[in-house]
C-alpha cells in the first residue's frame, strides 16, 4: 500500500514551488508564475535538443528546414524561447542571457500575448500569459545561459540551461545594478540538463531538489529530494590540457589528486566539457570541479552571472563550497554582465584544500 501511495503521490515541480510559496505569502505567487515560464522553456528546449539529432538525420539541419526557412541554431532558438517565455511571464524587468551582448530591459508594453512560432513547432505561450494575469509586475531579474555547452550537441553529450533569479530592488528605477550584485543575493538558481533524461535541479534558498521530466505527463516529477553533496569526493574534474598555464596552487592541488603523498589512492579524472553535466555529477557523486585561471585567461573561462553564481548557489545549498581562488564565489561583486571568474566548486573538504593552498601562496607572497 505504501509503495502504491508513493507511486500516486506525484510531487511535481509546480506543486513543490506552491508549497514553498506558502512559506513566502508576500510573493503573491509571482515566483510560481515565473518558474512555470522557466519550466516551459526547459520543456521546449528538451524537446528540440532531442530532435536535433533526428533533424540532422532527416536533413532538417544545415541552412534551411523543410519549410525552406533558415534553420536556427539550437542555442539561438533556445535563447529566443527563454526570452519570450520570461517576458510573457509578466514578472521580469531585466534579462541577461549568454547569447545577448546587452541586457534586455523588459518594458510593460513589451509583454504582449506571445504566440511563438518556431518553424516546425507552434509554441503557444498565450495560455501561460493568461495564467500570469494581465498586470505586468516588475519583480525579478533573470540571468541565464539558454544552452550551455552547445558545442557538444553534435556528438550527443549532455548540455543544459543554467539560470539565476534576483529579486528587483528598485522597480521604479531599474538599472543594470539590479544584476551586478553578489550571487549570495540570488533568490533562486538552477539548471536543466538535457541528457539521457531531462533533469531540472533547483534551489529557492532552502536546499536543493532534482526533478525529472516524465514525457508522458509533460511534468517534472521530484526524483532527487533534498540533494546533499558528499563531504569528500574521489573525482576531480578539470581540463588537463590547460595544465601548462596553471598557477602554483592549482598545479599543486591537481598533482596531489594524481600523486597523493599520504598513501591514499589517486582521485579519478572525469571531465565532460559541459558544465551542467560535470556539475551534476559532482553534486550527486561528490568531488571537485575546477575551471582555474591560467596565463592565457587570468579570469578563467566561465561567466560569473549565469554559470559561476547559479552553480555556486546550488553547491552551497547542498552543503558544498564554491571558491574563486581569492574569495567565496557568491561574495564576488560583478562589474560587467559577461564577466568571467575562475571557479573551484564541489565537496566541502575538497574546496577547503584548494583554499588552504591559495592562502599559503598569499602568505608566502
Ligand atoms: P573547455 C562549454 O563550452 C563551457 O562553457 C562549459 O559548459 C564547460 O564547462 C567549459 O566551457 C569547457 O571549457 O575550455 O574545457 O573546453
Amino acid at each position: 500500500h505504501e509503495a502504491e501511495a508513493h507511486r500516486t503521490d506525484l510531487m511535481t515541480i509546480t506543486r513543490y514551488v506552491l508549497n514553498e510559496q506558502s512559506r513566502h505569502p508576500e510573493s503573491r505567487g509571482d515566483f510560481t508564475i515565473l518558474l512555470s515560464h522557466i519550466v516551459l522553456g526547459c520543456k521546449f528546449v528538451c524537446s528540440s535538443v532531442n530532435k536535433a539529432g533526428l533533424a540532422k538525420l532527416i536533413g532538417l539541419a544545415g541552412e534551411t528546414n523543410v519549410q525552406g526557412e533558415e534553420q536556427k541554431k539550437l542555442d539561438v532558438l533556445s535563447n529566443e524561447v527563454f526570452v519570450k517565455a520570461l517576458i510573457s511571464s509578466g514578472r521580469t524587468c531585466i534579462l541577461v542571457s549568454e547569447e545577448d551582448e546587452e541586457a534586455t530591459f523588459v518594458d510593460p508594453s513589451l509583454r504582449g500575448k506571445y504566440v511563438v512560432t518556431f518553424g516546425w513547432t507552434l509554441l503557444i505561450i498565450l495560455a501561460f500569459t493568461e495564467l500570469s494575469g494581465s498586470s505586468h509586475v516588475c519583480r525579478y531579474c533573470v540571468v541565464f545561459d539558454p544552452l550551455d555547452g552547445s558545442s557538444n550537441i553534435d556528438c550527443g553529450v549532455s548540455i543544459g540551461t543554467i539560470f539565476g533569479v534576483y529579486m528587483v530592488k528598485d522597480k521604479d528605477n531599474v538599472t543594470l545594478d539590479e544584476v551586478l550584485q553578489p550571487g549570495k543575493n540570488m533568490l533562486a538558481a538552477g539548471y536543466c540538463m538535457y541528457g539521457s533524461s531531462c533533469t531540472l535541479v533547483l534551489s529557492t534558498g532552502s536546499g536543493v531538489n532534482g526533478f525529472t521530466l516524465d514525457p508522458s505527463l509533460g511534468e517534472f516529477i521530484l526524483t532527487h529530494p533534498d540533494i546533499k553533496i558528499p563531504k569528500k569526493g574521489k573525482i576531480y574534474s578539470v581540463n588537463e590540457g590547460n595544465a601548462k598555464n596553471w598557477d602554483g596552487p592549482t598545479t599543486k592541488y591537481v598533482e596531489k589528486c594524481k600523486f597523493p603523498k599520504d598513501g591514499a589512492s589517486p582521485k579519478s579524472l572525469r571531465y565532460i566539457g559541459s558544465m551542467v553535466a560535470d556539475v551534476h555529477r559532482t553534486l550527486l557523486y561528490g568531488g571537485i570541479f575546477l575551471y582555474p585561471a591560467d596565463k592565457k585567461s587570468p579570469n578563467g573561462k566561465l561567466r560569473v552571472l549565469y554559470e559561476v553564481f547559479p552553480m555556486s548557489f546550488l553547491m552551497e545549498q547542498a552543503g558544498g563550497q564554491a571558491f574563486t581562488g581569492k574569495q567565496r564565489a557568491l561574495d564576488l561583486v560583478p562589474t560587467k554582465i559577461h564577466q568571467r571568474s575562475p571557479i573551484f566548486l564541489g565537496s566541502y573538504d575538497e574546496v577547503e584544500e584548494i583554499k588552504a593552498l591559495y592562502a599559503a601562496e598569499k602568505n608566502t607572497a
